[in-house]
């Protein structure tokens, strides 16, 4: 039996199925009495360290912990869970951590972008059980922007590099501790969980040191998910964000089933969009939770999910925030939740106040689950000028002229679907959402959406160039050429398409087998 805590933030639905996934049963702490009786400790932390630590002082559950750890039972640590062990982090300095070792967390300081997200490698530090089984040159998903620095070196399992090397693992005794998630790691994770739950004897020898760790590209698998007209929630695929086809919604198959033939393939994560979520209140979508959860039992890289996230006043008149709709989703298994229209709706506001509120569903939910659970999905259209002055937008000059021949163009921003466009443009919108705390920025291109013809480079430059956090270029994938140059002429982190791996015309094996050697990548199942 293990025994997880929970302290009510971030997704620990995804642990619990990584640990069920090996045969293993799983009992939530409940009160402090389950802390102290705990046979193998598991601490998966996600979000914020100062709302952390004051959830674990107000259930007095910080004295119970210690006593645990300096039980010398087995102990795991995720992430948040890991920093927690230290004394302070400077996510929050004025709260103190468990202090079971002595050092301090800090936030990266470096030229790349921040969070630190997706799949890099480890140096492995001194011999480990822990290790069984692994060759120690795969990678493991990461999504962080603080990492721990021990006074005690001996300490260090493993480190990684990212702008600096880092420490990435401690080992003490039996207290483990990662800053990369094995529960989103796919069957390297999984096999790192079952050697701390079902350790065998021998300590393994292995100690690996890569010459650097390098962050892989990450290839995301998209699944715009609808209810049809006979009221079935398919996944659906559009072209310029049309799903209909001879008056229906396009039926390319059911969600559940293709997020588990992408795991399968090897994508390195996968997003779910809602794409009626902004009509159709998420809450009282359970077939789309449901979703949700049976994905997050099988698959294990991390889930997106986007459609709906804002305030909602039901039929009643009662009112839920677009925290208690996000909160229901990282309920269901989702890592990280993507908001739309609302992003483009709070954006308007700060550029015409100045100010911000503290009170935006990007603010809220980034307060709350961290930075890096907050995408911004941007859907923008292109919009020709003949000269940069006739708009007060963020205007770029284009290599691809317009039906006038005009060299100049703007991304107006749209809601709804595309429904919509907007006073406002993308590289604004993605500047202010990442000042507001999103960490991520999915960006769409319905000029593009569904054309086979390749990611709108320019824009994607524009946006990188105008924000510090990850972008995942997305629409017009239609060839493996097409990631190869999205990857070598911007630096988008990650590339997502839909078309092509619904219809089976591109597998993401064979993007993967394209870009090996030429880009760095994970390999289908870390092979
Ligand atoms: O506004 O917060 O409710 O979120 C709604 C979400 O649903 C947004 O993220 C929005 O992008 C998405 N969405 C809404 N309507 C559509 C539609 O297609 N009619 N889908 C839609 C957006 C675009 C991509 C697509 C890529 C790759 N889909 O996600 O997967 O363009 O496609 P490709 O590789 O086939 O070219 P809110």
């Amino acid at each position: 039996m293990i025994t997880l805590l929970d302290y009510g933030a971030g997704n620990v639905r995804s642990v619990i199925n990584a640990i069920q996934s090996l045969g293993e049963r799983v009992k939530v702490v409940s009160d402090i009495a389950d802390i102290l009786s705990a046979e193998k400790l598991v601490f998966p932390g996600v979000g914020n360290f100062g709302s952390m630590m004051r959830i674990l002082y107000q259930k007095n559950y910080v004295d119970p912990l210690k006593d645990y750890l300096n039980s010398g039972r087995p102990f795991f640590g995720i992430c948040l869970g890991m920093h927690a062990l230290f004394e302070k982090s400077e996510e929050a300095p004025d709260t103190d951590g468990l202090a079971f070792f002595p050092g301090r967390v800090k936030k990266f300081d470096i030229d790349l972008s921040v969070p630190h997200i997706g799949w890099n490698g480890i140096n492995i530090k001194k011999p480990s059980r822990i290790f069984n089984g692994l060759r120690g040159d795969e990678k493991f998903y990461f999504v962080h922007s603080f990492y721990v620095e021990p006074e005690d070196d001996s300490v260090i399992l493993t480190t990684t590099n990212y702008g600096l090397e880092f420490v990435s693992a401690i080992q003490k005794n039996h207290i483990t501790a990662t800053q990369y998630h094995p529960e989103k790691s796919g069957a390297t994770g999984i096999k790192l969980l079952k050697n701390f739950i079902q350790p065998i004897r021998k300590e393994t020898a292995l100690v690996h040191l890569s010459q650097k760790t390098r962050l892989a590209k990450r290839i995301i698998a998209c699944l715009d998910v609808r209810s049809n007209d006979q009221g079935e929630l398919v996944v659906t695929k559009g072209d310029q964000y049309d799903v209909r086809e001879n008056g229906n919604v396009r039926n390319l198959g059911k969600p559940v089933e293709l997020a588990g033939r992408y795991y399968k393939e090897g994508a390195d994560e996968i997003t779910f969009l809602n794409i009626t979520g902004f009509r159709d209140f998420p809450l009282e979508d359970i077939p789309m939770l449901d979703v949700l959860k049976q994905t997050s039992e099988r698959v294990f890289v991390p889930l997106t999910i986007g459609g709906g996230i804002q305030n909602y006043i039901d039929k009643d008149g009662k009112t839920y925030t677009a925290l208690e709709v996000a909160a229901a989703y990282f309920r269901s298994g989702a890592d990280k939740i993507s908001i739309g229209s609302d992003a483009v709706l709070i954006a308007e506001d700060f550029v015409k106040t100045g100010k911000m509120t503290g009170k935006s569903s990007i603010e809220q939910i980034s307060e709350v689950y961290g930075a890096q659970a907050v995408v911004v999905s941007i859907d923008p259209k292109r919009v020709y000028v003949s000269s940069p002055d006739e708009v007060h937008h963020q205007v770029i000059k284009t290599q691809i002229k317009g039906p006038n021949g005009e060299t100049y163009c703007w991304y107006q921003c749209t809601i709804k679907g595309g429904r919509e466009g907007r006073d406002l443009d993308a590289v604004t919108l993605a500047h202010v959402c990442e000042k507001l705390g999103a960490g991520e920025i999915l960006l769409n291109c319905i000029d593009r959406d569904g054309t086979h013809s390749g990611y709108d480079i320019e824009l994607i430059n524009a946006v990188k160039n105008a924000v510090t956090i990850p972008v995942i270029a997305s629409s017009g994938a239609g060839c493996v050429e097409h990631f190869y140059e999205v990857f070598t002429k911007t630096q988008a982190e990650s590339a997502l398409a839909a078309g092509i791996f619904h219809k089976k015309e591109v597998s993401i094996a064979a993007v993967k087998k394209y870009l090996k050697e030429k880009v760095e990548i994970r390999l289908a199942n870390n092979d």
